[in-house]
């Protein structure tokens, strides 16, 4: 049913073997480069004898969200950085890790959306679902307009701009490259220059299932269907893989773009340069409210950015609203959707179900992107999305569903 990736590189030495376990372990980062931060006022002759040190190479990129230096050094990357720590002017020094996109393909059939209007038709239970139609309706979206829903941000793969579902939508559109690795190492700062053209599948997926065009007669219709969005392509090739840099950058990007709902199909390991383009893309400005993956270990794992304080984790259900078998479980897991055969838009043209975390979280983009173009903050709109829920499970927040299955219908009366 799933199909087996296997690692290509070095920097992969974690094998996606298992249906849809695409979260980096711990330790998994990026062959010989460090996110270095000094301390404010440190000059550069005390910041170029500490690179020179530590063997430092050349400067490969820098993190929009507070100046940090990502630079590629000669030897052992978690070497280089526990050295840069031991120095009173840096504030901060760690490997860049390796994030993952939180899914993978299976066959390309055509077949109902359960996750929005469960009938059954997949042998599921009826409404184990969003209450798509329901909310739609009550939202005054009923009459399917083309235009007039809330920007959505979405940190990716990239997008088929032109697919039948999805054209016209882009608005905002950025990459990081590939580098020299071919799929991790490269330039961390998104250029719109680039473009955000998809090379793997799971963005243009992702954005089907929040924008998908409703009612034109073809193909899918996404939760938040009127939304554009906002594109930055930080994964890269078949494997969906990007760095901690990549991500950071794109998050404070689209952040800056004014996408105030950006969506996380993607995870890996902890990180003080993710962590701190989440918070200021949380608190900064308007505020986004930011929504990511909880991973697909099928076990506790903490995945980041999901595992952030600042960030709404999304696990998955099935279409008997039961916890995918993949799907994370652990305290902060907030909320959960349908992530189990998911059919959305494919790159090049046509449809094809994926399974995963990252199916369940443009759910929940969606649903976040309908609550706030009524207006409000981004605390806001997360407390309403975490009560807008079918409680599953243990009565309450519990760590297989968070507070519950969101619920479209719910979340359109204010
Ligand atoms: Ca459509
Ligand atoms: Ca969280
Ligand atoms: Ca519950």
């Amino acid at each position: 049913m799933h199909r087996p990736v296997k690692a290509v590189t070095a920097a992969c030495a974690l094998a996606l073997a298992t249906a849809a376990s695409a979260s980096a372990a711990p330790g998994d980062h990026v062959p010989h480069t460090v996110i270095v931060k000094y301390q404010p006022g440190t000059s550069a002759t005390v910041l170029s004898s500490l690179e020179r040190l530590v063997g430092a190479q050349a400067l490969v990129g820098r993190i929009s969200a507070n100046g940090a230096r990502v630079i590629r050094v000669a030897g052992s990357a978690q070497a280089a950085a526990d050295r840069l720590n031991r120095s009173a002017s840096v504030e901060y020094a760690e490997p860049d890790q390796v994030m993952r996109a939180t899914a993978v393909p299976n066959d390309a059939r055509f077949a109902e959306l359960y996750g929005l209007h469960n009938t059954g038709q997949t042998g599921g239970t009826p409404d184990a679902d969003v209450d798509g139609p329901e909310g739609w309706d009550a939202s005054g979206l009923g009459a399917f307009p083309s235009t007039g829903g809330l920007k959505v941000g979405i940190v990716d793969t990239g997008i088929d701009k032109a697919h039948e579902d999805l054209n016209g939508k882009t608005v905002d559109c950025a990459a990081t490259t590939a580098g020299v690795l071919g799929i991790i190492g490269g330039d961390p700062v998104p250029a719109e220059s680039r473009g955000c053209a998809d090379d793997n599948d799971h963005g243009t997926h992702v954005a089907g299932t929040i924008a998908a065009k409703a009612n034109n007669g073809v193909g899918v219709a996404g939760v938040s269907f009127d939304s554009p969005l906002g594109i930055c392509k930080a994964l890269h090739g078949t494997l969906g893989v990007g760095s901690t840099a990549a991500v950071a950058n794109c998050i404070t990007y689209l952040a800056g773009k004014g996408n105030r709902v950006i969506s996380m199909s993607l995870g890996g390991g902890e990180s003080t340069t993710l962590r701190q383009a989440v918070q200021q893309a949380w608190n900064g400005g308007n505020g986004s409210l930011l929504i990511a993956a909880a991973g697909n270990d099928g076990d506790g794992t903490l995945n980041y950015p999901a595992a952030y304080p600042e960030v709404v984790s999304v696990a998955a259900t099935d279409d008997d609203d039961q916890r995918a078998s993949f799907s994370n479980a652990n305290s902060d897991v907030e909320v959960a959707a349908p992530g189990v055969d998911i059919l959305s838009t494919k790159r090049g043209g046509g449809y094809v179900k994926y399974s995963g975390t990252s199916m369940a979280t443009p759910h929940v983009s969606g649903v976040a992107a309908v609550i706030a173009r009524r207006g409000g903050t981004p605390a806001q709109w997360r407390t309403k999305l975490d009560t807008a829920v079918d409680d599953l499970g243990a009565p309450g927040r519990d760590p297989s569903y968070g507070f519950g299955r969101v619920n479209l219908a719910k979340a359109a009366t204010p």
